[in-house]
Parts: structure tokens; sequence; C-alpha cells
């Protein structure tokens, strides 16, 4: 029913009659429309007027909260949460976290763990199931997650910024705690718990000593104190260098006596505020950051200082392997040749954090030799979340395939089939969490925060599925809407490969802000391995990176048969062609057409992708609500400009060395290299790209 406000007596009644007029227009297109949306609360949006039964054999915080999401959106019968030791099956995992959602008739549903979390969680799986319209009686459901840690990696700086970050500020408000305390920081930590996500680090791996001073470390007691509930630790980034910055000693070596002493010390006093802290993740001896090499010292000698420390607690090390320097050894083959012959060395309560890939989180890259490389080692795999390499927050880039392909791809190590996925014990997601409105900076990229948290509980959940419950929670239930719109998202992380960097191309990127092309772009003076010409080594006979045995020769850090597949050209897939083979420009493809054809059809088909999202988009209009399907709209308009962008810089550039034409079936240039050449775009690691 549609209320307005009552005439007063004083107003004349024409312009009254005016005003309820307009107001009900404004209520009756509202109610066609749907009601205004920002984004902020993200897929978790059911209606909250629900007065369910809800009861508990036990008291806590944790349940506190299962027991209140549930009776204000459970709109069922009775609900029964049990601690309860021993459950069976599936349910069980190390960590307790595991739960059991059974029911005999729909008036009572009874979820039962070990533990609290579990019991949270479970909450949240039924809430999840009603949100989805998957609910099926009788219930019975077993689940327990495959890692015991699933860990968002923030890059915020102190100062509020964040490295590579394209949603806004940092949430963390460092200036205003520990007095004034966010609301934001319990709707961060909902949002995770709803989809499994366990343990946080709050600050950039490019780390300020900083963060351990005891005024900081009372700030974040705040947050930790705020997550906990929600079964979610925190863990932070630490400078290698803080013994000698913040604690005033003359060295930071890791086999220094009062080294060691000023890290036990500062562990404790961690503890003795944030008796759950969960440990530290350190970036060393990469990318200018110190660390135990400066000390003569190896990797493990470092990473096992800081284990000691933290071990009386029970806290871990998450010690990156993402280290590279430029020598005269493929950038690819560096962190395989550094850490396999520290394999064994490392104390038990460290982990070994790898990227994906070889290279950096590249829109699509092989899956790094280390995994399975390291038999006695821990290992965990880092994505990134944030869209670093695949066009910030303009570019719709759902990234739930790309983790797919990169978990099931088999590293045969051992000599026997080995999926990367049973190779890890834990995963890291670089966050894309800024303090804008919709959280990500743009409404599609939360699929890629809700898309990781569900991997990371359960890797074998297809990409599909995880589309599905995304779109039906955020958006709409109605299939004429999820099912295209689903389509989009499926196909969109391979569409930005096509028109940026197909067949395995990959960082030719404009040199600092790696958002637009610049496959000729020099640094004078600069790392080779920080410019676009080392990844493609393009010449008048083809292009592409040789890591065969005439090249670097990197394909021998994979097991059999794996390298043997990828040093033959032919039976390598076209997937990676490029990034283990300089192929000729006239090499016939899988397809019959030539790598230059192959090269120019890609770029085109990405385009093309593009502008069907497009008409998926705009054809969704009235199914969604006017602010996100404006927002939405104005992003693909981006994208399909960007593609226009890409496509035209790497073909016109490439073009000069082929000497080649570009069929002319597909679209034709709309700009000029030269025209190109003089694009800068003054982005700093900090912010969105804007066009
Ligand atoms: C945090 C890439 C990014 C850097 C990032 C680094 C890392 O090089 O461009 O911004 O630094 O990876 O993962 O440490």
């Amino acid at each position: 029913m549609i209320r307005y406000t009552p005439l007063t007596a004083e107003e004349p009644e024409n312009r009254t009659q005016m005003k309820n007029i307009l107001l009900i227009i404004f209520f009756l297109s509202s109610a066609l429309q749907g009601f205004a949306e920002d984004g902020s609360r993200l897929w978790l949006r059911a209606d909250t007027k629900a007065h369910a039964t809800v009861a508990a054999n036990k008291k806590s915080p944790s349940i506190d909260i299962a027991i209140a999401e549930l009776q204000t959106q459970w709109q069922g019968g009775k609900v029964n949460l049990m601690i309860q030791k021993g459950i069976a099956g599936q349910a069980r995992n190390d960590n307790h976290e595991g739960y059991t959602i059974t029911s005999n008739t729909q008036k009572e549903i009874t979820i039962k763990s070990p533990s609290e979390k579990g019991l949270l969680y479970g909450a949240y799986h039924l809430l999840r199931l009603q949100a989805t319209n998957k609910l099926a009686y009788p219930l019975n459901i077993q689940e327990s997650p495959k890692y015991n840690l699933r860990i968002l990696n923030h890059w915020d700086n102190l100062n509020g910024t964040v490295e590579r970050g394209y949603a806004g500020h940092s949430i963390w408000r460092w200036d205003e705690l520990p007095e004034v305390v966010s609301p934001r920081y319990k709707e961060y930590a909902r949002a995770n718990a709803s989809i499994g996500i366990n343990a946080t680090v709050l600050n950039n791996v490019n780390a300020s000593p900083l963060i351990l001073k005891p005024e900081m470390l009372a700030k974040v007691k705040i947050i930790a104190d705020i997550l906990r509930p929600y079964g979610i630790k925190v863990f932070l980034s630490v400078n290698f260098s803080s013994p000698t910055v913040i604690g005033g000693l003359a060295t930071s070596d890791p086999l220094d006596k009062a080294v060691r002493q000023w890290w036990k010390d500062k562990a404790n006093e961690i503890y003795k505020i944030i008796p759950d802290f969960g440990g530290f993740l350190v970036k060393a001896n990469s990318e200018g950051q110190p660390g135990p090499q400066d000390f003569g010292r190896t990797h493990a000698e470092g990473a096992n200082m800081l284990a000691d420390a933290l071990k009386p607690h029970n806290g871990i090390v998450m010690w990156r392997a993402f280290v590279y320097n430029p020598t005269n050894d493929d950038r690819a083959k560096q962190a395989y040749m550094e850490f396999v012959p520290l394999d064994g060395q490392f104390h038990d309560n460290v982990i070994i954090q790898v990227k994906n890939g070889p290279i950096d989180f590249q829109p699509r890259e092989p899956f790094s030799p280390l995994f399975g490389a390291m038999k006695q080692t821990k290992v965990m795999a880092e994505l990134q979340i944030t869209q670093e390499y695949l066009g910030h927050s303009n570019h719709l880039a759902f990234l739930a395939p790309m983790w797919q392909e990169f978990l099931e791809s088999d590293t045969y190590a051992n000599g026997k089939s080995s999926f990367v996925a049973n190779t890890i014990m834990a995963i890291a997601g670089v966050a894309n969490i800024g303090d804008d409105t919709n959280w990500t900076g743009s409404h599609l990229a939360q699929a890629n925060w809700y898309a990781f948290g569900r991997l990371a509980w359960n890797p074998q959940l297809t990409s599909e599925n995880i589309a599905d419950e995304w779109i039906r929670q955020t958006f709409s239930q109605d299939d004429a809407f999820v099912e295209p719109v689903k389509d989009m998202m499926l196909n969109s992380w391979e569409t930005v490969i096509n028109y940026m960097m197909p067949l395995g191309l990959h960082h030719i990127f404009a040199v600092g802000h790696h958002y637009g092309p610049e496959p000729w772009g020099v640094i004078p003076g600069g790392r080779p391995d920080w410019q676009p010409w080392y990844f493609h080594n393009v010449d008048t006979v083809g292009v592409g990176f040789d890591r065969t045995k005439s090249g670097s020769d990197a394909i021998s850090q994979y097991y059999s048969p794996l390298k043997e597949e990828l040093y033959n050209i032919h039976t390598c897939p076209d997937k990676w062609l490029l990034w283990f083979h300089h192929t000729p420009w006239n090499y016939t493809m899988k397809s019959g057409r030539s790598l230059w054809d192959e090269l120019c059809y890609k770029y085109d088909l990405g385009v093309q992708q593009v502008r069907d999202f497009q008409k998926i988009w705009d054809k969704q209009e009235n199914q969604v609500d006017a602010e996100r399907f404006q927002h939405i709209q104005s992003r693909l308009k981006i994208q399909a400009r960007d593609a226009v962008w890409w496509k035209d810089a790497c073909l016109l550039y490439f073009q000069t060395f082929s000497r080649q034409p570009i069929p002319y079936d597909i679209e034709r240039p709309v700009n000029d290299l030269d025209e190109l050449k003089q694009i800068k775009l003054k982005i700093s690691n900090y912010e969105n790209a804007k066009r």
C-alpha cells in the first residue's frame, strides 16, 4: 500500500496536491524498480523480520550470533544448536569446524558441531540454502572445510592506503582506533564468517615496523576482539628489520641472541593482549624488503627464528616464497631455486606461502612448480582477489574459474597424480576490500570475495555453483536473471585473457600501474625483469618466452609427464604456448590457423565477448534496482573501451614484427599505435584506474 503525507490545513490545496502527486510517482517508481541499492549488504540480504525459535545447549558469544542470525532470518520451524563431541564422517576436521544439519520434518532442524564456530557455520549454511531456494527436506548435511586456515591478506598500509586496492581506503581506521570503533568491523566479520573465512592479516606484506609498537597493538586488539566471536583470528605482517627500527638493536640478524629475545618478548607482549593471535606473515628479501639474507642467513633461518618466538603460543609463520632478483636466471624459476634446497629445514609451525603462478598473479599462469616440490615443508597457496592484473575494479572478471583451474592442476608430484589442491594445507587470498560503500569497488567484484571463501572451504565446488549461489543471494532468484548473468560471469575471466594476454602472453602491462597495455614499454635503466620485453620476447621470427632447454629451461622444474607435454610445442596447451615457447608467427596452431592469425582472432574475440556482456546486462534493466544496474552498466562500458585499447595496442605493436595483415574479417583497429603510445595513465599503486 502506498502511504503519503496527509494534507495540512496551512498548505494551499494545489501545492499539496502537487506534492502528493510527486510522492506517488516516487513511490511507484521505487516499487517498480525495487529499492535503491548501494551494495553495502553484500550477499547477506535476507529479510530479517522472522521470529524463529532457536535453542542451544551452550551459551557463548559465537552461539549467540548464530541464534540471532537464525531468529531473525529463518522462516522454518525450530532450530536446535548442539555442541556435540565426536560427530560423524565428513563433518570432522582437525579444527573441529565441521557440522551436521539434519531434520526429520521442516518443523525441527538440528545443527550439531564439536565447536561453537561449527555451529555458526552451520547456521549460515542453513540460511544460505533458504536464501538460494535450495532447501530440500529431509536435510542430511555433513560438512567440514578442506583447509584449516582460510585467510584474507590485506595489503593495507597504516596511513589508510591499500596497495593494489581498488575500493577506496582501508577499512581499518588506525587513526580513530582504539577509541572509535567502526561498525564496519563487525559487518566484515559477519560476511567472512558466512563464507567460512577464519583468519585475516590486517596489514600489507610491505610491512611497516610500526605495526608492532604497543600503541598499534592496542588497536589491533580491538579488532581481534570484534572478529573473535565470528571465528576469525587476527595475524599481522611483520617487517624483518623491526628489532632494529623499533627495538633500537644494532642488528636484525636472526641468529643474534638479542634479536631472538626481542621477537620472543614481542610475541609474549602480543599474546598477553590477544591470546588467540594467529601469527606472522612475512615478505622477506623480496622487492626491497629486508630479510635474513641481509645478514647472510637463509629463509629457513629467518622463518625459524620467528617460529620459535610464536611456538609457545601455538602461533604460526607464513613465509612468502615470492622472491626474485635481477639475475640472469628466468624470474619464473627463482622461487623454486631458492626454496627447494631448503626443504626439510623449516620448523613445523612455518608454512611457505606460494603465489598460484611462478611470476605474479598474471591474468593466466601455469601453477608454480613449487606446489608438490617441497615434500617435507608445509605449503599454502596465495591467490589474488584484488584485480591488480585483471582490470582493477573496472572490469568484470569472475575469478572462481581461474582458481579452480589452478587447484585442479595435476602436479604429478611423486610420479603420480597429485592435484595442487592436495599439495597445500591452507589458502590465502589478497583481499579486494576497501571502505567503498559496496566494499569492493564494483558490485560484481563482491563475487570474488565470496568465491574465495567458498573455494577455500571446499575446493571441489564448481564455479557455476558458486556464481549461482552468489547471484541468487545478491540480486535475484529469477532464472531469467540468474542464468544469463551467471553465463556472463563464468565467461568473464577467459574474456579478459582474450583481450589482454591470450595464448600464454604475460606481464605486458604499462610499467607501474598494471592496468593498460604497454608491450613496447621500457623503463630506462630499470630492472630487466620489470620490462614487458623480458616477458614477450617479440621479434620478426615470433613471440613468447622460450622456457624449453634452448631457453631458460624453466620447464625442467615440473614433474613428468607434464614436463614432456610442455617441452613439446605440439602438445603444450594453447593457453600456455607463449608462456613456454618462443613461437614462430607462421606456426600452425591446433585450430589450423597461423599463430599470428590466432592471436588476432583471440584479441578480437575478447572485444566481442565484452560487447556481448553489455547486451546481456542491458537486457536486465527491469530485473535489477536502478542503482546497481547503472553502476554495472557504466563499468561494462569502460571494459568495452579498454578491451579495444588492449586489442589495438597489442596487435598494432606485434604487427610491426609479424609484418602480416590483421585478418580482414575481424574488426579493424580504431586507434593508431603512435597515439596509443602517448597514453600515460597517472595511477598510483593505491587507486583504481580512471579512464
Ligand atoms: C605487496 C606485486 C605487486 C606488489 C606486491 C607484490 C607482492 O609485485 O605489484 O604491489 O606488493 O606483488 O606480492 O609482494
